[in-house]
């Protein structure tokens, strides 16, 4: 059953690929080559984004080794890199809107289906704990901007500066370069943590959060807090998360879409190379357009994958955490 049900899924997704490639001309073999196959899964598994996940996951591992749930390891694990201030794109030390504001946009999503989002939030150094906190006492899914504040100050969170130095003295050489308008995601250094992990008991959590792209505008949200865009879990068949331009994202539903290419039978591997290229064919991809995945299925098997070469993710699994640079689809 099991190599009928590969060979099924091997043969739909070579002839998918195949396709896309003859359409739009990039190296046939490239998405083939990258799967991952004949792994041995391993449980606990933290998968997160870029370079800052490895601090992240150091500390959701430590909260699944220590018997912890998913869901607790993975809303501390991005709790890091909210509060690292030299993460210039998420929590404290976000590059600020082109007013100046830090607005931040975190979701969660737990094995149970249930999830809690806010967009938009200001001066709260963990919106991803507000999140949690939306998902957990309210009938609610998203809050945003003043009524997200006013739940995080009245469930006793504190109001903190979050523009650092280094931030405003960003947002004023942007202001001085004509303030060009060009918000860009996943360019030079500005990141999302979006974390996924799966427990000893095979449970299943995600977490995600962000300052967004620096210089937005004003009220912008993007995907990041998007349950099915920025994540998505489904405790029976694995989880994924995003980062990059959250337009692209959101118009695409990354998160979901691969979900339910794992549900249909995919390798994580195969159903984030499935999204990018699903976007690629469905929406318009601009020149610095970037687009990020990560995944894990039941099994604790991991993907990644991205638009454009520059995407880093970090892997724990088998005690150690690791940062590898994610395959992707087009130069
Ligand atoms: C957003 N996806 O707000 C986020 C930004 C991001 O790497 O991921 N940057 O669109």
């Amino acid at each position: 059953m099991g190599s009928r049900r590969n060979f099924i899924r091997k043969s739909l997704f070579g002839a998918l690929a195949a396709g896309f490639a003859s359409r739009y001309g990039y190296a046939s073999g490239l998405i083939e080559k990258s799967v991952i196959q004949n792994q041995e899964f391993i449980k606990p598994t933290v998968i997160s984004t870029w370079f800052h996940g490895l601090e992240a996951n150091e500390a959701a591992w430590k909260i699944m080794q220590d018997g912890g749930s998913a869901l607790d390891a993975v809303e501390k694990g991005v709790n890091v890199s909210e509060a690292n201030p030299s993460v210039n794109s998420v929590g404290y030390g976000g590059l600020p809107d082109a007013s100046g504001n830090v607005t931040l946009d975190a979701c969660i999503m737990g094995s149970d289906g249930n999830a809690g989002s806010v967009a938009c939030l200001q001066h709260i150094l963990h919106p991803v704990s507000v999140a949690r906190l939306v998902m957990e006492k309210t009938p609610h899914l998203m809050l945003s901007g003043d009524g997200a504040l006013k739940f995080a100050l009245d469930n006793g969170f504190r109001k903190t500066n979050l523009l650092t130095p280094e931030a405003k003295a960003a947002w004023k050489e942007w202001k001085k370069s004509g303030s060009s308008y060009a918000p860009m995601a996943n360019w030079e250094n500005h990141d999302t943590i979006g974390l996924v992990a799966i427990d000893h008991n095979g449970s299943i959590a995600g977490a995600c959060t962000t300052s967004g792209m620096a210089f937005k505008h004003q009220g912008r949200v993007g995907d990041s807090p998007i349950i099915g865009a920025g994540l998505y879990v489904d405790n029976k068949v694995g989880a994924a998360t995003a980062t990059g331009e959250g337009e692209a994202v959101m118009k695409t539903l990354g998160s979901f879409l691969i979900v339910e290419l794992m549900r249909n039978g995919m390798s994580p591997q195969e159903a984030c190379e499935m999204a990018i290229t699903r976007l690629l064919e469905t929406i318009y991809v601009h020149k610095n357009m970037q687009v990020g995945y990560v995944a894990v299925n039941k099994a604790g098997e991991t993907g990644a994958f991205s638009l454009k070469p520059g995407f880093q993710y970090a892997l724990f699994q088998d005690n150690e955490n690791k940062l590898f640079d994610a395959p992707y689809l087009m130069d």
